[in-house]
């Protein structure tokens, strides 16, 4: 077997995870959740296209230029919706990051992919391609949160089972396999797993996934919330949220000492006075 069944237990979902690197868990958001996400996300990625700020890609590689691909990417979503914020904040995001990452783990980034007709796949790789290939354990790990049905058709993800455990840098030739769904299942994969966006070989299917990126407490995180996080946001922010989002401290890491605030899991921020040269 190469592609476990969707399950909605999690300690068969983590067995999956363990043995093939990667497993799907059904209805990880309710039809409601989905509707809303969806449409937010469709609003929002229309809306940076009217600005001439969409970020787009997918186009064969070694294509020069500037030319737009057929795939859509949307950074920070953290910013762009309350639904996305929930979504990070739900007890299935939290104790599957949880389980598989420890205790103080962190969103790394909360991104879209919303690939296009004609939307190239992309080149196998994994999400910790900066430690050494041979890690003991995942230092992050990710899960696609379907907004539509994944299928081979319209890029669903490809995935390399048990590619987490080879201790190589991916082979980009390597047989994959497309992690499927329908609307509302996420797939979640350990951070050593040779992945990539599949093919978009529809006439006019678009596939919309919700990318949320987590990684251990001691990682550095790809989105730098502390200067990327909208002010508006930010003071509105319970504190469940702000840890998750790096504000706080992981053991001896991350705390703003001369503020006193050192201790373990304490959210921290930016002090209103500072200490400088003295004497
Ligand atoms: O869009 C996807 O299916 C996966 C995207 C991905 O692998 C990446 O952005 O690194």
């Amino acid at each position: 077997m190469d592609l476990p069944p969707i399950t909605d237990d999690l300690d068969e979902a983590c067995g999956h995870l363990r043995e093939f690197g990667f497993c799907r868990i059904g209805d990880a958001l309710d039809a409601a959740e989905v509707s809303e996400a969806k449409e937010r996300l469709l609003r929002q990625a229309e809306g940076e296209r009217a600005l001439g700020i969409a970020h787009r890609d997918g186009l064969p590689q070694g294509t020069g230029g500037n030319a737009p691909g057929p795939n859509q990417r949307i950074a920070n979503l953290v910013n762009k919706g309350e639904i996305f914020r929930r979504i990070v904040m739900k007890d299935l995001t939290r104790t599957m990051m949880t389980r598989v990452l420890g205790d103080g783990c962190l969103l790394s980034s909360f991104t879209a992919n919303i690939t296009g007709p004609g939307g190239q796949a992309m080149r196998l790789h994994t999400d910790q391609g900066y430690a050494p290939p041979d890690s003991p354990w995942p230092l992050v790990a990710n899960m696609a949160f379907m907004l539509n049905d994944f299928t081979e058709e319209n890029g669903a993800t490809r995935v390399v089972p048990r590619s987490h455990l080879s201790g190589r840098r991916p082979d980009p030739d390597a047989r994959s396999v497309a992690g499927t769904g329908p609307a509302g299942t996420v797939l979640v994969f350990d951070g050593r797993t040779w992945h990539g966006t599949g093919a978009n070989t529809t006439r006019d299917g678009h596939r919309l996934g919700l990318l949320a990126y987590h990684c251990r407490g001691f990682v550095r995180q790809q989105e730098n919330f502390a200067l990327s996080l909208a002010p508006e946001v930010y003071e509105r922010a319970p504190d469940d949220l702000l840890r998750v989002l790096g504000f706080s401290v992981f053991g001896s890491l991350g705390g703003v000492r001369a503020a006193g605030h050192g201790t373990r899991g304490a959210v921290v921020r930016r002090p209103t006075r500072f200490v400088t040269e003295l004497g």
